[in-house]
């Protein structure tokens, strides 16, 4: 159920207009309480758990994101090198699109889950067959994945603050921004995010580590866009005290921040008192886009013993559960939403502008149509920050088809057409333009282009 949406034009320190949206009412399942604030809520899906009918009537009430647990990881689906395999990976991925769910991807370089002929592997050819995996895996599922796991688990325990030792590690510093550089290259619209665990305390030589990677690629230009914090707790490794804090000091960095494999093991009112103040971490913080739970129920969990999940063996709310729906429907800060607005002249040019979150960027398309054919002039504007390159979408009416094009690289000529700056033009100062163009058959009316920065 969506609750009915009180909206509210405001104008922003750069006088770019945001639109804001406040819940009129609470949500009764995850999915769409966190909806209501701009997030999602998801979880880790097994295929061979998709023929389980309580375990999918949950999944379908209450997810709108899906992770597959262990179906895209390398060993899955690139069995022997050259040879990819999808076929589980796909079901997870059909059945998600099929929901109206979106999926994240995990994950497509990692030291662990590697095959046989991988684990082999060292320097140059490793290096190389990563690419290739990077590269085979990303493409395959263009366009169907929002944001992929690009590198999990790189940096090493302890108190070092130094990358993990592993195969990958050995091929050089510069595996990780190589990963990157793929994704991006294969599946332009995907949101790229290094994931990894114990580094939600923000004291940590670990997390210390990784908000300096980030904080390097975002400065050099190395296309990243979100980090993903599994936070798999115990109490061993219980929430910590400044769990806020380091939400929101990675999301200083110019990316989006994920809670991506939450479990926390437990039971009764502790446990729900744990998951309350996860949630409400995530929405203190607006660049906290969404929160992922590794699994249904508690049997279905990799710590099952620890009953770390929302829902019981027999798939019954446990009190974790109505904590968690509780904190979602507490409000919170709204994530920016890009909002798209559209006028019309009938006898001139069209234009429609999307307006985006601070650190974005918006599209506009000026379109000059004639009987059978059209040029489009799209405007790319950044945010109220510079970008360092941008990524064009434009949904192109069924028919039409691109012939010619400057200014910007281009995958596809039809359908959901994605436009990637050229060396010259990707970085944008705060507020400030450059334009793209192409021309096509058919008509192109009602083009609504979507940006996303990176
Ligand atoms: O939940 C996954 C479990 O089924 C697998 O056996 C395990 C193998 O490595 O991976 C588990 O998922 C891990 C995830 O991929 C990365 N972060 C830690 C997760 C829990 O181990």
């Amino acid at each position: 159920m969506r609750a009915a949406l009180v909206s509210t034009l405001v104008t922003a320190t750069t006088g770019a207009a945001v639109l804001l949206a406040t819940s009129a009412s609470a949500g009764t399942t995850l999915g769409a309480s966190a909806a209501e604030s701009g997030r999602y809520f998801g979880t880790a899906v097994a295929a061979n758990k998709l023929s389980d009918s309580t375990y999918v009537g949950i999944l379908n009430r209450e997810f709108n994101m899906v992770t597959a647990e262990n179906e895209m990881k390398i060993d899955a689906t690139e069995p022997q090198q050259g040879q990819f395999s999808y076929a589980n990976a796909d079901r997870i991925v059909n059945h998600a699109r099929g929901q109206g769910m979106r999926v994240r991807g995990h994950t497509l370089a990692w030291h662990s889950q590697q095959p046989g002929w991988m684990q082999n592997m060292s320097g140059t050819a490793l290096r190389n067959a990563m690419l290739n995996h990077v590269t085979q895996v990303a493409t395959y599922y263009r366009g169907k994945i929002y944001a992929w796991d690009v590198v999990n688990e790189a940096f090493a325990d302890g108190s070092t603050g130094a990358r993990r030792d592993s195969n990958l590690q050995r091929t050089g510093d510069d595996w990780i921004e190589a990963a990157f550089r793929a994704a991006r290259a294969a599946d332009p619209g995907a949101k790229l995010c290094y994931n990894d665990y114990n580094t939600d305390d923000w004291t940590h030589a670990k997390t210390q580590a990784v908000y300096r990677m980030v904080q390097d690629f975002k400065q050099r230009g190395v296309p990243i866009d979100c980090v993903g914090l599994q936070s798999h707790f115990n109490s061993q490794s219980p929430v910590p005290s400044n769990y806020q804090t380091t939400l929101q000091n990675f999301a200083n960095l110019g990316v989006d921040v994920q809670i991506t494999e939450l479990d926390i093991e437990g039971s009764g009112t502790a446990q729900a008192q744990n998951y309350e103040r996860v949630v409400k971490a995530c929405l203190a913080v607006t660049r906290c886009t969404g929160i992922t739970v590794w699994g249904i129920r508690d049997t279905d969990s990799w710590r099952s013993s620890g009953t770390p999940l929302l829902f019981d063996g027999s798939g019954n709310k446990k009190a974790a559960y109505t904590s968690t729906l509780n904190a979602l429907n507490s409000g919170g800060s709204t994530v920016p939403t890009s909002t798209t607005t559209s006028t019309t002249e009938p006898t001139g040019p069209t234009t429609t502008t999307t307006i985006p979150g601070p650190g974005g960027c918006t599209a506009s398309v000026s379109l000059n149509s004639w009987n059978g054919g059209f040029v489009a002039t799209v405007k790319v504007t950044a945010g109220s920050s510079a970008i360092n390159g941008w990524t064009v979408t434009t949904n192109l009416p069924s028919g039409a088809s691109v012939t010619n094009a400057w200014n910007a690289d281009r995958s596809g000529n039809s359908g959901a057409v994605q436009w990637r700056n050229v060396s010259y033009n990707g970085r944008l100062a705060a507020g400030t333009s450059t334009e793209f163009g192409f021309q096509g058959t058919g008509s192109a009316s009602g083009l609504t282009p979507t940006c996303a920065a990176g």
